[in-house]
């Protein structure tokens, strides 16, 4: 329920955490005396910079299907909570994507930016895109689509409110659709500038490049909401960067994704008459190879899924000497190619849903 106050409990659970693990910052029971108040004076309270900062970074530290929590103390927390209308929102959201991606030094920085806080009863701006950079799906008369099939009903609810965009590029960056307070919805054109893109290109096959496949550098996460204390912030979009199998084994390869690995296959000259001559998995291969390869020549940040397997192993172990334990769903952790070559495969997990976290808006427009 939308108009309910804030949970009493879980403010006090999450400053509890805070003073604990920052004891520098006083005694807790002075600061819940006072949020107990404003809480049943306004229905909600407001957290100080320093507990938004350590929410963010604890929220992320949680994200149990997130392998590449190691720097979680490194998240780069901005605090734009007096940001309220559309047209600022996305000039927020642009100058994110350009601190977030910064093409001309190679950086990769993981950021998040956290908008208004939801305050009990009262509407608040939504940004419908479930990320901020995101490839149309356009579907074409005969039916065969165009682009990412993933996005083909958002692209079709944005061609109802006008937008267009070049029906024959399969990598055609979607604008983005921010709903006022009022209801009103307006879309935005990203920026060339701030949509770092890298061309697909192969080590030793030269006809790779001919395939025209790119990618986006940053992956911006924008339909989950952030809920610290009992707080929600529905609309705080963070990135890092991205590990080469999130694009070359899942969004360039998945069938009902680009469904790349037919082609490919073909274009190596495998035999894709049987399943035994394993035409999936060398063209999957390639197809990785190819993506890290890209990254790398274009200075765009990348982790491959060995190195990163073994930095959250070493997350695990430095979690467990501060008395921590690390909670992670092992169906996501686990890269979704060559599994059983990369330490995460090995073990089990503690399975547990902690906070401050990243929750799945159900409400998401899609
Ligand atoms: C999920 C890697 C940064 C929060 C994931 C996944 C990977 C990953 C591989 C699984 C995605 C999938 O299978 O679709 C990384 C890497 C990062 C990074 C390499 C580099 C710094 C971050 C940051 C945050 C974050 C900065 C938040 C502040 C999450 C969350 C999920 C996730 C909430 C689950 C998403 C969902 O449920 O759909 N991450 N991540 N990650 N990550 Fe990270
Ligand atoms: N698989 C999705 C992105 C999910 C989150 N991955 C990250 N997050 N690397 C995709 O676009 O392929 N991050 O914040 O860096």
């Amino acid at each position: 329920d939308p108009r309910q106050p804030v949970d009493t409990r879980e403010a006090e659970d999450f400053l509890d955490l805070f003073h604990r693990e920052n004891p520098q910052r006083g005694d807790v029971r002075e600061r819940l005396a006072r949020v107990v108040d404003e809480i049943a004076e306004t229905g909600t309270y407001t957290h100080t910079y320093a507990e938004l900062v350590f929410g963010c970074r604890v929220a992320w530290r949680n994200a149990s299907r997130c392998i590449g929590r190691l720097y979680w103390r490194s998240l780069v927390v901005r605090d734009l909570r007096k940001v309220g209308a559309p047209d600022e929102i996305f000039e927020e959201l642009v100058r994110h994507l350009r601190l977030a991606g910064q093409r001309e030094r190679n950086v990769i920085r993981p950021v998040i930016s956290v908008f208004a806080q939801h305050v009990p009863g009262r509407a608040s701006a939504r940004l419908w895109n479930e990320q901020l950079i995101r490839y149309a799906g356009h579907r074409e008369p005969d039916g065969l689509i165009t682009g990412d099939p993933r996005n083909t009903q958002f692209t079709e609810t944005l061609q109802q409110y006008g937008w267009r965009g070049k029906p024959d590029n399969p990598f055609d960056v979607l604008p983005l659709a921010i709903e006022g307070p009022g209801g009103d919805v307006n879309l935005y054109d990203l920026p060339e500038h701030a949509v770092w893109e890298v061309p697909i290109e192969h080590p030793t096959l030269r006809w790779f490049a001919e395939l025209g496949l790119r990618w986006h550098a940053v992956p911006a996460i924008a339909n989950m909401r952030l809920t610290i204390g009992g707080v929600d912030y529905p609309l705080a979009p963070f990135n890092g960067w991205y590990m080469g199998t999130e694009i070359g084994a899942r969004n360039l390869a998945d069938p009902d994704r680009y469904n790349l690995l037919p082609v490919i296959a073909e274009r190596m000259g495998l035999d894709t008459s049987t399943e035994r001559s394993l035409w999936r998995d060398g063209a999957l291969l390639e197809l990785n190879r190819a993506v890290l390869w890209s990254f790398d020549q274009a200075g765009a940040r990348i982790s491959d899924h060995h190195s990163e397997s073994e930095r959250f192993l070493a997350h695990i172990a430095s979690e467990e000497r501060a008395g921590r334990e690390v909670p992670a769903d092992w169906s996501w952790i686990v890269p979704p190619m060559s599994g059983s070559t990369t330490g995460v495969f090995h073990r089990y997990y503690h399975e547990a849903d902690q906070r401050p976290a990243f929750y799945l808006d159900s409400e998401a427009r899609d």
